[in-house]
């Protein structure tokens, strides 16, 4: 695997960034998590739109423009010979120094990393997963904002410590009033009859890529959308749960702190939604090859 760092390409064991980088001393960045599907690169603009909102909203400056970045990512996918993969997309405060300063750093890092993903098993596709809810709680957007995709994913990290504790993969965090936020990596939806609900953003949640593709998906095919505040009493009662993310797609969740959803086994709208997002990944995206040809990106 070559990593592109900074405009050039590494082999693998010389991708390298300081020991005195803020990314690492203080988790001081910002990164993505893309997927390219059929040799294009899904929804990649609102994958730029939401690194460059995250970085203005901890004050860095990405040292590139959007060009550039679109171009530096088909780089790092061609480079790879990436057709089907995942790309992840960090960008570090830079190297500065052992104090916690960020304007200091002067040269922000960016790296990219274009590979493939271990997705849940495939078994767990068929038969849905299990969740619990957790005691670690969603970071107070008036805090770390939940919407800032930053380096710092200890809240997540320690919520997923006490899923798999719990004997599960995957976990779902309240806010700190208690209401649903989202999973450790991964939006949340119920379904009730032929309605889906989301948590609104500020309720703790990411608003993630995967999350707005389906919101968009839904209504063409006769569900309504919203957002609304859940509680787990909500989650419980569902007559389907499912899971949005880059990594995860859409993935059903059977049983909620060991309570089943509806029947036990994966809805049919999940099945449905699903089918449809694996249909609109395999047909839109960036061109990582071919572009020279008149290729566009969609
Ligand atoms: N919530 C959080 C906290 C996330 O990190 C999502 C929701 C889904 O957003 P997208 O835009 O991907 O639909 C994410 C995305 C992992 C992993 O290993 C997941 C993400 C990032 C890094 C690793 O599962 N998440």
């Amino acid at each position: 695997m070559k990593v592109w760092i900074n405009g050039k390409l590494y082999p693998e064991k010389d991708a390298k960034i300081s020991v005195f980088d803020h990314g690492l001393l203080y988790g001081d960045g910002v990164f993505e998590g893309i997927r390219a599907y059929n040799g294009r690169v899904f929804l990649l603009d609102e994958h730029l739109d939401r690194l460059w909102d995250s970085a203005k909203a901890i004050a860095l400056t990405i040292p590139m423009t959007r060009e550039e970045m679109v171009n530096a990512v088909l780089e790092a996918c061609r480079a790879n010979r990436v057709k089907d993969g995942y790309i992840r997309l960090v960008v570090t405060r830079g190297v500065g120094t052992l104090g916690l300063n960020p304007y200091v750093c002067k040269s922000p890092q960016v790296v990219i990393i274009a590979g493939t993903i271990q997705l849940y098993p495939p078994e767990l596709y068929e038969q849905g997963m299990s969740v619990v809810t957790v005691g670690t709680h969603r970071n107070l957007p008036e805090a770390v904002n939940p919407r800032i995709k930053s380096l710092n994913y200890l809240n997540n990290v320690l919520a997923k410590i006490e899923a798999i504790n719990a004997g599960v993969m995957e976990c779902i965090l309240l806010n700190a009033q208690g209401y649903v936020a989202e999973a450790s990596g991964d939006n949340v939806f119920i379904v009730k009859g032929r309605t889906l609900i989301t948590p609104p953003t500020w309720c703790g949640a990411l608003r993630g890529i995967t999350r707005d593709a389906v919101m968009r998906l839904a209504p063409p095919l006769g569900y309504d959308v919203r957002e609304d505040v859940l509680t787990r009493y909500d989650l419980y009662t569902a007559d389907e749960v499912f899971l949005t993310g880059t990594a995860a797609e859409i993935i059903a969740v059977t049983t909620v702190d060991r309570r089943p959803i509806g029947d036990g086994r994966p809805g049919p709208i999940t099945r449905r939604l699903a089918q449809e997002f694996a249909a609109y990944a395999r047909s839109t995206g960036t061109p990582i090859y071919n572009r020279a040809k008149g290729a566009r990106a969609s």
